[in-house]
Formats: structure tokens, C-alpha cells, sequence
């Protein structure tokens, strides 16, 4: 007779996932998000022009583990005037991309400022931040180490976990790869808040114990 509980977890494991994620996009106008936004969902180059409130896509993508996974994404205009409502978008989302023009280098400190709000607001803490450096295909684009000082990005929140991808949206470059390691970073977060769910059942339980 086999493990009752490795059975279960194999015939889990060879199920299809249907797990959907909410990911908002976000970064300063111009920085590529709608690119990113399309190249991923249609698979081909879409010609945008300034978003004036948001776009949104549920997007399939079979990871590299060969399950597929959901992610309904939301792309948020950038433009000044429009960024007072990111943090609307953010609530209870599962991730963030924030994505940066790697060109764009009188506006990296414009960038780095966005970036730190959005992530210190309370209900963010936590939240997985995937920061793309964009249009690397471009002549003098900055290096990954420049923005990512540029970005202060190692002033972050301890708790917020980040990761740095160079892409070219244009041409679909990197994207793929930033979606697996945005999902990995999630999967890791909620696998944390769950164990510290538990701990803190396993102490309530053991107060009402003693009690
Ligand atoms: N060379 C190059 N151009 C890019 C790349 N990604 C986007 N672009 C171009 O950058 C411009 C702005 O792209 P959008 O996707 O509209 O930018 P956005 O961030 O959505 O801008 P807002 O909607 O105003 O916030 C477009 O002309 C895109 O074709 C890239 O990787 N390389
Ligand atoms: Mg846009």
C-alpha cells in the first residue's frame, strides 16, 4: 500500500493548474508597460500610444515546470497625472512589474521616486516587485548594475522582494523569463505567509491550551 499523502501530492502535481494571478503594471510614460502588456498577451509587436487610464489582459503562459498559470494583468497610464490612482490598481495584488526605459537617464531619479512610493505603501509591503529595464536593444541603454543604483534599488524594503530583468518588449526579449521568476517569487511569499498563518494558529492553540 502506497503513502496515503505522496499519493495525493503526485496526483496534485500531474493535475493542470489553474492558478490566476492579479499583477499590476506600472513605471514612468513612455517606459514600454502596453508594449510588454500585448507582446506578451498576442505574441506580436502592437503599435500603442499613451495610455489614458488602464488596459488589461488575462494572460496564459505554460512555465517552465509545463504548468500553466493565469495572470490578469493590469497596465496603468504613467503619465504624471495618472499615478495618483496606481495605488487603486495595487490593492491585494499578487505581484508588480515596474517597468523602467533604460534610455530615459535624465528620469531615472523621476523613476526611483515612483518606485520606492508605490512599494512603501503598507498594503504593498511584501509584494513582489519585478523591475524591467527596458529597450536594451537601444544604443547607450544603462547597464543592469547602473539602474540598479540609479534605482537605489538596495534601499528597498527588507520585505520586499525584487528582482532585475533586462528585456527588449519590441521584440518579446526577456519577458517570458521575467514572468517565471515574478511567479517564483510569489509562490515563495505565499508559501511564507502561509507557514507564519500557522505558527500563529499552532500558538493561539497552544494559549487556549494553557488557558
Ligand atoms: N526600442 C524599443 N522601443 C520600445 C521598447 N518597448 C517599447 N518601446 C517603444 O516605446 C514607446 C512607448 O511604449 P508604450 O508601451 O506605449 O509605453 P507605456 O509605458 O505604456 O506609456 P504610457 O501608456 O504613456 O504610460 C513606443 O513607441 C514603443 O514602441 C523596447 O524594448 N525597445
Ligand atoms: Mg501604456
Amino acid at each position: 500500500m502506497g503513502n496515503g499523502l505522496s499519493d495525493q501530492t503526485s496526483i496534485l502535481s500531474s493535475l493542470p493548474s489553474f492558478q490566476s494571478y492579479h499583477i499590476v503594471i506600472l513605471g514612468l510614460d513612455c517606459a514600454g508597460k502596453t508594449t510588454v502588456l500585448y507582446r506578451l498577451q498576442f505574441n506580436e509587436f502592437v503599435n500603442t500610444v499613451p495610455t489614458k487610464g488602464f488596459n488589461t489582459e488575462k494572460i496564459k503562459v505554460t512555465l517552465g515546470n509545463s504548468k500553466t498559470v493565469t495572470f490578469h494583468v493590469w497596465d496603468v497610464g504613467g503619465q504624471e497625472k495618472l499615478r495618483p490612482v496606481w495605488k487603486s490598481y495595487t490593492r491585494r495584488t499578487d505581484g508588480m512589474v515596474f517597468v523602467v526605459d533604460s534610455v530615459d537617464v535624465e528620469r531615472t531619479e523621476e523613476a526611483k521616486t515612483e518606485l520606492h512610493k508605490i512599494t512603501r505603501i503598507s498594503e504593498n509591503q511584501g509584494v513582489p516587485v519585478l523591475i524591467t529595464a527596458n529597450k536594451q536593444d537601444l544604443r547607450n541603454s544603462l547597464s543592469l548594475t547602473e539602474i540598479e543604483k540609479l534605482l537605489a534599488m538596495g534601499k528597498l524594503s527588507s520585505s520586499t522582494p525584487w528582482h532585475l530583468q533586462p528585456t527588449c518588449a519590441i521584440i518579446r526579449d526577456g519577458l517570458k523569463e521575467e514572468l517565471e521568476k515574478l511567479h517564483d517569487m510569489i509562490i515563495k511569499r505565499r508559501k511564507m505567509l502561509r507557514q507564519q498563518k500557522k505558527e500563529k494558529m499552532n500558538i493561539d492553540m497552544f494559549y487556549s491550551c494553557v488557558e
